[in-house]
């Protein structure tokens, strides 16, 4: 039978709230700001995760920015399982050659996706390439990533809300949390 989605009553626990996400962005975005004094960046926004993310910390950044946007797809398998393939659904919009870059992630797992994006951004010539990353899960890397901004490292739980999904819902929540079990129950 089909489970009728509670989006904030499917939610067990409430992992990082609306308010300490947004003074964690708004923390980054002053050291990024600081770390590029006086250059232009390249925001690449990594879909559909990344979305409330890249939104509000370009906006807490006060160097120029210009954005661009990749889909990759890691999660064939089942819905909280990586598959290990990375496929690229969208690709960018503008040649990154010669600028400075920064990869914008909602979270960092296995570090596959990551891994994939690197080298194929780092064949595109950018001038400099780095990572931030709003939520960074050690527990679970099979590959080793040097993450230059994390927004916060949480443990081995997946998580939802804040552009996080489960089976592509969830992602409009405010907050980062936790689902009930019951609703991952036949799920996935
Ligand atoms: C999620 C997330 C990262 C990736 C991290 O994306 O946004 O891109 O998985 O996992 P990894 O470190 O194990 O590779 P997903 O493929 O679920 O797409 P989505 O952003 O559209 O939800
Ligand atoms: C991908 C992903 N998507 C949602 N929640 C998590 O905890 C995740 N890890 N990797």
């Amino acid at each position: 039978m089909t489970r009728t989605i509670d989006l904030e009553g499917d939610v067990a626990e409430i992992l990082l709230s609306e308010a300490e996400i947004q003074e964690r962005v708004a923390e980054l975005g002053e050291r990024i700001s600081d770390d590029y004094a006086g250059q232009e960046l390249t925001l690449v926004s990594v879909l559909k995760g990344s979305l409330p993310f890249m939104a509000d910390l370009m906006r807490a950044i006060t160097v120029p920015v210009r954005i661009d946007l990749m889909e990759v797809s890691s999660y064939g398998g089942t819905s909280t399982e990586s598959s290990g393939l990375v496929r690229i659904l969208k690709d960018l919009s503008a040649s990154i050659e010669g600028r400075d870059v920064l990869i914008v992630e909602d979270i960092i797992d296995t570090g596959l996706t990551l891994n994939y994006l690197l080298r194929y951004l780092r064949g595109k010539n950018p001038r400099s390439l780095r990572i931030c990353t709003l939520l960074d899960k050690p527990a679970r890397r099979l590959v080793e990533i040097q993450v230059d901004y994390v927004g916060f490292t949480i443990p081995d739980r997946f998580v939802i809300g804040y552009g996080l999904d489960y089976g592509e819902i969830y992602r409009n929540l405010r907050f980062v949390g936790v689902l009930r079990p019951e609703v991952y129950a036949g799920g996935g």
